[in-house]
């Protein structure tokens, strides 16, 4: 990874911690419709595999991957408006938080239906296949949603059919308050079906970009589909109205230490790659303009309610 992808790669995990911190402040206000997703822990994951994609490639993220989201040109501004249920949101207050897509920014909504992206992704990686593209696709899924019938038969279909996919497998603990072992056999990486599989730490970025981008390569050069599994863990509940009683603290502190933002930071100085003097400050800054700005947006007027709805 070179200085300047480093240095957009640090940027993108620390806007993701800061605007999800906002959002947890919003919430405390009581001023968001419904409970904050946070992906606390996990940026590395969203932020570094969204990161090695090239601008044509195409995501579809899950809840905890707003760093993904952010890293294709997605604004914090959009994300409060979405979950502050704004009219001038993406989806003008019809859905919240990150579930809205924005197919000029190569971006497939994301859908509550877990598992459900991983055959629409190899749908769109077989359009690329036919249309002579070189282009991938990409989605998550974590551990608890690898369990789906869906998972099984998007990734088997992207398997038979060679497909460009990326499956990122975020083996990130609990799934709600399931710890993996008692919903699967062995570990995420044994559900890979046959597809090429790589298990990286999901808490190093570095690692994480370096597997994202071979992944890449594995599929441009026609290979077929890999299953990515990134080893980290959910710091926060499943969202912010879960106090995560069930986790042992002894999990918490553990995994606390192997935060990957100041990891890569160390990582960053190693080479003497500094990040722009005052960059959380100026990020922090930035994030409350946006969250007051959309704290003054209008309300969808109730007229529009079936716009959209139907085909007209
Ligand atoms: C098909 C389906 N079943 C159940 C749910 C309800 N649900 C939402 S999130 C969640 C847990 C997901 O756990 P995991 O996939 O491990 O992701 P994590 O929350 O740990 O990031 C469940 C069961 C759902 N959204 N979709």
């Amino acid at each position: 990874m070179d200085r300047e992808t480093a240095l957009r790669l640090h940027e993108a995990m620390l806007l993701t911690r800061l605007a999800e911190e906002r959002l947890v402040k919003l919430f405390r206000q009581g001023k968001t419709l419904g409970s904050v997703y946070r992906s606390l822990g996990q940026e590395a994951t969203a932020c570094a595999t969204a990161l090695a994609l090239g601008p044509d490639d195409v995501i579809a993220p899950l809840i905890r991957n707003l760093g993904s989201m952010l890293v294709r040109g997605v604004a914090p501004r959009e994300i409060f408006l979405q979950y502050l249920g704004r009219a001038t949101s993406p989806t003008g207050g019809r859905e919240h938080n990150n579930h809205f897509g924005a197919v000029d920014r190569g971006i497939i909504a994301p859908t509550s239906m877990l598992g459900a992206l991983i055959p629409v992704m190899a749908g769109v990686a077989l359009s690329f296949r036919q249309k002579g593209e070189r282009r991938v696709a990409m989605t998550w899924i974590g551990d608890g949603g690898s369990s789906t019938g869906a998972f099984y038969e998007g990734l088997n279909f992207a398997v038979v059919q060679r497909l460009p996919l990326i499956v990122v497998g975020e083996a990130n603990g609990y799934a709600f308050s399931t710890p993996p072992d008692r919903q699967m056999a062995g570990s995420l990486a044994r559900r890979s079906q046959g597809a090429f599989t790589l298990t990286v730490d999901g808490n190093d970025a570095a690692a994480v970009h370096a597997a994202a981008a071979q992944a890449r390569q594995h599929c441009l050069a026609g290979k077929g589909p890999v299953f990515l599994v990134c080893e980290t863990f959910r710091m926060k509940g499943h969202a912010e109205h879960d106090d995560q009683r069930y986790v042992d603290p002894a999990l918490l502190r553990e995994w606390a230490a192997k935060d990957p933002l100041p990891r890569f930071e160390a990582w960053l100085a190693q080479r003497g790659w500094t990040p722009e003097p005052g960059l959380a400050a100026r990020l922090e800054a930035e994030l409350l303009a946006d969250a007051e700005a959309a704290l003054e947006a209008p309300w969808p007027n109730p007229d529009s309610l079936l716009s959209g709805v139907f085909s007209s």
